[in-house]
């Protein structure tokens, strides 16, 4: 670059990173668009082992390289949001993850990232972009660690030293000129809380990951999992925090600085049974909770009422005897099996002469013989 060119690209950058701030976000930087060597052959790796999420992207090359997103790609504007809350909401019956507390991140940020695509506009006529947070095949964690973010913590997520890691990412590909940030060195040291911590040995030494084990991963899957899973849910209706809550970097960071963020006291376990499809769709309209529909929802408040033992909702369960999916039908039998009342068992042996699904049979007899066995 001419001293011309640098001068230019070195007001621009400064501009677009305060604009940032202006803008609500609480980091930004500024990295090359060059491919993720190191990324590469990390993925390629664990794609070999099948240790890739099944919300991973199995297109590796494009995961890695910027100008696959943008062929005339130069620089990436990194950008962090903090979703740090007291998550008030918790308690002993009932765990949801800080990210999924409030408002849906995807529509924040983007309405951010376009305020700040539009003020570049104003400073370049010829902006060439492509913006993402969470929505595009490409490494938001990679690019944030790259334009100095953060590091890569032994929990996989990017540690800000100011902010900790409960930060969403996001970034805009762009054709401009701009000046690099440094990157943070890892900071983590010899602590390993998260990886003691972990619920389901998801997260392993060198960065390695399982992500079948993961609580968070296993909140959000689909259909009938594992009794294995099952206990791992514990009071989780959605996400695992754990390996953030433990982290040091997370004690004595700001905290609720978005009010967007901040927790819905009114959802609980009564309320996600006792509401039907319809009124709980309302409910959690424009949450990250809407993501894999109300279901999940459920299937996860059942779990967690036959793993606490609360006896005082199987009302709600047993209203799901009779649901029009069998998924549903299945978790309120198993669980009725799990909480192990006696007067339980005619209602269980009524049920198997009208049920038609193989598996909800297969399983009100499983919970007959529990009942048996214990009542
Ligand atoms: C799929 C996905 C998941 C999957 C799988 C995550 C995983 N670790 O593979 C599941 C559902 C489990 C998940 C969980 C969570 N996720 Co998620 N997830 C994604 C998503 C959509 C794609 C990421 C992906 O698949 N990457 C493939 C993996 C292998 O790469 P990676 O996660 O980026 O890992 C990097 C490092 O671990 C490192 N690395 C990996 N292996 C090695 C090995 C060595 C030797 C080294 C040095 C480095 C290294 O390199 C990788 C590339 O940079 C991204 C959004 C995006 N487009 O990037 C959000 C994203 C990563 N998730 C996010 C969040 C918030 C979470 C949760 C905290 C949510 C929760 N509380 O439940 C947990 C955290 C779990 C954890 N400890 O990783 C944020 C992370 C923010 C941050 N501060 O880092 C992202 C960036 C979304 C966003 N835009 O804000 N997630």
């Amino acid at each position: 670059m001419t001293f011309k060119k640098i001068k230019r690209a070195e007001k621009l950058s400064c501009l677009i990173k305060d604009k940032a701030k202006d803008i609500g976000f609480d980091l930004a930087g500024i990295c090359s668009a060059k491919p993720f060597n190191r990324a590469y052959k990390v993925l390629i790796e664990r794609k070999k082992k099948e240790d890739l999420s099944i919300f991973t992207n199995q297109d590796i090359r494009l995961l890695t390289t910027p100008k696959l997103h943008l062929p005339e790609a130069r620089s990436i504007i990194a950008v962090a949001l903090s979703y740090a809350n007291k998550n008030y909401n918790n308690n002993q019956e009932l765990f949801i993850s800080s990210y999924t507390q409030g408002l849906d991140y995807h529509m924040i940020m983007k309405k951010k990232l376009n305020l700040l695509i539009d003020y570049i506009k104003t400073l370049s006529t010829d902006l060439k972009y492509k913006a993402y947070s969470d929505t595009g095949a490409i490494l938001d964690r990679e690019i944030a660690y790259r334009a100095g973010i953060g590091w890569i913590g032994k929990n996989n997520n990017i540690i800000n030293p100011e902010y900790g890691s409960y930060i969403f990412l996001g970034e805009i590909i762009t054709n401009l000129e701009l000046i690099f940030d440094k990157k943070i060195n890892n900071n983590c040291g010899n602590c390993t809380l998260c990886i003691d911590n972990c619920p389901g040995k998801a997260l392993q030494k060198n960065n390695y990951f399982i992500p079948d084990n993961c609580l968070s991963n296993i909140t959000q899957e689909k259909g009938i999992i594992s009794d294995k899973k099952r206990k791992l849910i514990g009071n989780s209706l959605w996400g695992c925090d754990r390996c953030q809550d433990v982290c040091p970097y997370n004690k004595n960071i700001p905290l609720n600085i978005h009010p967007e963020f901040y927790p819905d006291s009114r959802l609980n376990l009564k309320t996600i049974l006792d509401l039907n499809n319809k009124e709980l769709k309302e409910r959690i309209n424009g949450k990250a909770l809407s993501w894999q529909g109300t279901r999940i929802l459920k299937r996860n408040a059942i779990i967690i009422i036959a793993n606490k033992k609360l006896l005082k909702y199987k009302d709600y369960i047993s209203k799901y005897l009779d649901d029009n999916s069998p998924i549903l039908r299945y978790y309120a039998v198993w669980a009725l099996g799990e909480l192990n009342q006696k007067n339980d068992k005619q209602i269980l042996m009524n049920m198997l002469n009208k049920e038609k699904d193989t598996n909800v049979k297969l399983e009100i007899n499983k919970s007959l013989k529990k009942i048996k066995m214990g009542g």
